[in-house]
């Protein structure tokens, strides 16, 4: 019987969850024990994320995972990206805020006119997203705020570190930040030099695999550890997780990780900086075992849960219960074409009424806006597969590689239709699963660390384990 004496803390923008797995003889188990949804808080003007109340839910999952499991000796933490805590003495000093708060532009102005874009794009290699955390620090440092700060932790480092009593800013996380040097992979002390960043306040750098502390006596308590766990670095960016359970074989396949954000791009080995990369808002993340996810954000189910949102919240309309089964069934039967959209223009970013922003970004440009809530998710899925389709495209041209097959992994590729049409707007093979890829990712970094599967595996050898553990559904281009 395989001991499934591992744990994955799993934070995705929608929801989180917790998983507890092993691996043995080359098959990965794994067993959910808990998931919750991750509502943000407003308060005031600002956006944030309910970080008590996600440390309390996780807590929660941890201590079921080491009542069914006794034997657990390791835990793995990873989240979106980005975002932060700022702490002085160990303690946390505000709500962290949501990548999707108001607050980004002026840190976009205050970074650029100190660092123009291209020079920043050689120093960090990463698409301009307005809410990176370069441009959120200078906000806090416009406002005084920062400077009250002795540390800045990461949301799975604030996690880890709560946990432990370590700081630490594992690797593949810290490459979301803007400050991490894309030449060498350590901190840019120059570049936070002449942003006037403190050199310090972001803690030492962990890469995936290595130990970051034991749980702390009164941690251990409250989780009903009885033996030493750790807290183990995994790919702590959920993205950089999820690419690890991407169960590709050769060169030849790109990745879409699908969940509220679409993740579009391929794994490669030296990341590509040039001008035109830079131009096509490509992004050089830091992968596990030092690679690359050369990679677009091309926005994401965000669209389609917050029209389903704005639905909800319109009580007067009919329809108003409708489920995402029915609506998509709905949206499949439709034959007549549809609005095709940019789904990454930047109006469609903040939280709000998406259908009626997707219906004035039609009229803006002079396209038959959908009108019928099916032909609104039609529209949002149809656009997604265009520019999926585009995306990978423009990476086969800045990387010179050539795509055959499309893996879609995370929650979106129970989304059929989703699947089909990227296999028809792309003209290529579409592999569909596994669901879970980023809590499968996170363990199996643990699984190598512990010595579950031979420490030395590469990713390819992971990835056997994947293919061994999960099946996957294939789509062809119609
Ligand atoms: P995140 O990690 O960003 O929180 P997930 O990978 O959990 O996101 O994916 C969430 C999305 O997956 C949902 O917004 C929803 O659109 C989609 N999804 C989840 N379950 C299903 C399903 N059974 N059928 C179709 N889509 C689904
Ligand atoms: C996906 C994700 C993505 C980031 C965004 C902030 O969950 O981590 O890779 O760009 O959230």
């Amino acid at each position: 019987a395989v001991g499934l004496t591992l744990a994955a803390v799993d934070l995705g923008a929608t929801s989180g969850r917790v998983i507890f797995g092993g691996v043995a003889d080359g098959v990965l188990r794994m067993k959910p024990v808990a998931r919750f949804a991750n509502v943000p808080q407003f308060l005031g003007e600002s956006m944030h994320w309910n970080i008590q109340s996600l440390f309390a839910e996780l807590s929660t999952g941890l201590r079921e995972a080491i009542l069914r499991s006794p034997g657990l000796v390791s835990i793995g933490i990873d989240s979106w990206a980005v975002d932060y805590g700022l702490l002085r003495g160990g303690e946390l000093l505000g709500i962290p805020h949501h990548y999707r708060d108001g607050r980004n532009l002026r840190g976009v102005e205050i970074v650029h006119e100190l660092v123009a874009p291209d020079e920043l794009f050689t120093h960090n290699g990463l698409q301009h997203l307005d809410f990176n955390t370069v441009f959120q620090f200078a906000v806090e440092a416009e406002s005084g705020f920062l400077n009250l700060a002795d540390a800045a932790l990461l949301v799975p480092d604030l996690i880890g570190f709560w946990l432990t009593g370590q700081m630490r800013t594992e690797r593949t996380n810290a490459s979301t930040t803007g400050l991490l040097s894309v030449r060498n992979g350590d901190w840019d002390a120059d570049l936070m030099e002449r942003l006037g960043l403190p050199a310090d306040l972001l803690p030492a750098l962990v890469s995936p695999g290595e130990s970051i502390g034991e749980l702390r006596a009164p941690v251990a308590e409250r989780l009903g550890a009885v033996e030493p766990i750790q807290v183990t670095a995994v790919g702590s960016h959920d993205t950089a997780s999820a690419v690890v359970a991407v169960p590709m074989e050769g060169q030849n396949s790109a990745y879409i990780s699908s969940g509220t954000w679409s993740l579009v791009g391929l794994e490669i080995d030296e990341p590509v900086v040039t001008e035109e990369a830079r131009r096509a808002n490509f992004t050089n993340e830091g992968g596990v075992d030092g690679t690359i996810r050369f990679l677009k954000n091309v926005s994401g189910l965000w669209l389609l849960s917050e029209s389903m949102r704005q639905w909800e919240h319109d009580a007067t309309d009919a329809q108003r219960s409708s489920d995402l089964e029915s609506l998509l069934a709905e949206a499949a039967a439709i034959t007549t074409p549809v609005a095709v959209f940019d789904p990454s223009d930047g109006r469609f970013t903040p939280p709000g009424d998406m259908p009626t922003r997707i219906r004035d970004w039609c009229c803006e440009h002079g396209i038959d806006p959908p009108h019928t809530r099916a032909e609104v998710v039609r529209s949002i899925l149809e656009s997604l597969a265009a520019a999926y389709a585009q995306t990978i495209a423009t990476a086969e041209k800045l990387t010179g590689r050539s795509v055959e097959t499309i893996h879609i992994v995370g929650g979106g590729s129970q989304n059929t239709l989703l699947c089909q049409l990227t296999a028809n707007h792309s003209g290529l093979r579409v592999l569909a699963g596994p669901v879970e890829a980023t809590a499968i990712g996170n363990l199996l970094i643990q699984a190598r660390a512990v010595g579950q599967v031979d420490p030395t595996s590469s990713l390819d050898e992971l990835r056997q384990v994947v293919r061994n553990s999960f099946s996957v559904t294939e789509y062809l281009p119609v």
